[in-house]
């Protein structure tokens, strides 16, 4: 059963990965906006964030009334259809009594994660948040009583981690009028796709917006908004939005699914682009392969496939968002937690090739495209992928993240400037480099220091590669 899950994932998700994948390759690069390159700052610095989903979904767990529901954890009022007054009594059994925002914060960091996006409000309508908008909300409708988010925010506040929030500003199942609800409430628009049949701007201006501002005005400094699947969202309607947040707190950032332009690019899900870009962009992406909690999916990816992903984001100029999914009691699962802090011990020794890192001066290590024009599972130009090492940049260095043990010497790609020394990140160990006929090669000591990822330092003479 669980072996399953994967596929209907990648199913459900497969049409919008593929979008964003398209926007990400073929968007012109947008005009230098040095106000927007300062709210930026921090993010591409951070490089690696925690996402918390979290809400009445991980009561069920992926089973509604002793069925399983297929797809992901956070969808099955929509997977199983489960009717707004139905739903609403998942609300008077939250109770997580075992939620500890410190423990979360503390593993965010003991992960070397540089920021938090928890989930404020998902497709489902229901605020983790005290909201005079709308009483369906963590403290007037749980025996809970207390504002999830208020807690996160201080634990956040007192440690030094930086705190955005997931905002479902479309899709609201519990609104008549807001997007997504077709059993209760019917289409969102008529056959033609466009027409509208719900009073959408009636729901926008009602919940979405005033909770929008609510987020940024009760809990501090909001690092980023993380709006999502942009339906029915004009540009008009997505201004009003960014208008809130700029108005209201004009440093904190917004995504790129909001339905007009944000301060980053938004990958599909899951989806690392081929090539690197110098535009900042995130990816948001499953430790396993739901992101609410579904209580069969036990599918964890290794610390080895995070670091692998990390390192290649970092390669690439992106962010990597990963995702952790709390039960309804407010534990984050032991097995996420172990991996991971395995990731965030390997980065504590080799952090100096990710954090502030530069994207690779070469490309030719991320793989080809296919020269057959072969397609792959989503009718895409198919890239081959080539994963044994990748490559990051800082002034005077360039890291090698080696992870498999080249078989041969390595091969420096030519550059023009003096290479001057190598050694490894994780204990400064030196590594001769031999020069012959202008190539220059080094080999590493086998087996690899690390296993999972080893990173050699290359410094060479000025500050930029130069080709
Ligand atoms: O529908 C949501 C999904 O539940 C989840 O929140 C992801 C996270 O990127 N966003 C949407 C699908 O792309």
């Amino acid at each position: 059963m669980i072996r399953r899950t994967p596929l209907l994932v990648s199913l459900c998700l497969a049409p919008l990965a593929v979008l964003a994948l398209r926007a990400q390759q073929t968007a012109a690069p947008r005009p230098y906006d040095a106000a927007r390159e300062t709210r930026l700052e921090w993010f591409r610095d951070g490089k690696y964030g925690m996402f918390i989903h979290w809400g009445l979904y991980a009561i069920p767990a992926g089973e509604w009334k002793g069925q399983r529901s297929l797809g992901l954890g956070e969808w099955i009022m929509n997977r199983s259809n489960v009717p707004v007054a139905e739903y609403e009594q998942l609300a008077t059994e939250f109770n997580p009594v075992k939620f500890n925002p410190d423990e979360w914060v503390q593993l965010a960091q003991d992960a070397g994660m540089k920021y938090i996006v928890i989930t404020s409000k998902h497709h489902d309508g229901f605020a983790m948040f005290k909201s005079a908008a709308s009483k369906f909300n963590v403290v007037d409708a749980t025996p809970y009583k207390r504002d999830v988010l208020k807690a996160l925010a201080d634990a956040c506040a007192k440690r030094g981690m930086r705190l955005g929030f997931y905002y479902s500003q479309s899709q609201d199942w519990h609104e008549k009028d807001g997007a997504g609800n077709t059993w209760d409430f019917g289409p969102d628009t008529a056959p033609d796709g466009k027409t509208e049949l719900k009073k959408y701007d009636d729901y926008l201006r009602a919940k979405a917006e005033p909770q929008v501002k609510e987020l940024l005005t009760g809990y501090g400094q909001v690092a980023l908004i993380w709006f999502d699947t942009p339906r029915m969202m004009t540009p008009a309607r997505g201004q009003r939005f960014a208008d809130i947040v700029r108005q209201t707190q004009p440093n904190t950032l917004i995504d790129g699914r909001l339905g007009t332009e944000g301060d980053y690019r938004s990958t599909g899900d899951n989806v690392i682009p081929p090539e690197a870009s110098t535009e900042a962009w995130e990816s948001p992406a499953t430790i396993n392969d739901t992101w609410g909690f579904r209580k069969d999916d036990t599918n964890w990816k290794s610390p080895g496939q995070i670091a692998f992903k990390l390192v290649d984001i970092v390669s690439k100029g992106g962010n990597y968002l990963l995702n952790v999914g709390p039960t309804a009691e407010g534990v984050i699962p032991q097995a996420s937690a172990d991996v991971l802090r395995t990731v965030g011990r390997w980065l504590k020794a080799n952090g100096e090739a990710v954090y502030g890192a530069g994207v690779s001066p070469f490309g030719e290590e991320f793989g080809e495209w296919s020269s057959k024009n072969a397609k792959d599972v989503r009718g895409q130009k198919l890239f081959l992928a080539n994963n044994e090492w990748r490559v990051t940049t800082k002034p005077g260095k360039l890291y090698f993240t080696f992870f498999s043990e080249p078989r041969a010497a390595f091969e420096i790609p030519a550059i023009r400037n003096k290479l001057l020394r190598a050694y490894r990140l994780a204990d400064k160990a030196p590594i001769a480099l031999k020069t012959e006929n202008g190539r220059t090669t080094f080999t590493m000591e086998r087996p690899m220091l690390d296993p999972m990822a080893t990173v050699v330092v290359v410094e060479f003479e000025g500050q930029k590669v130069e080709k």
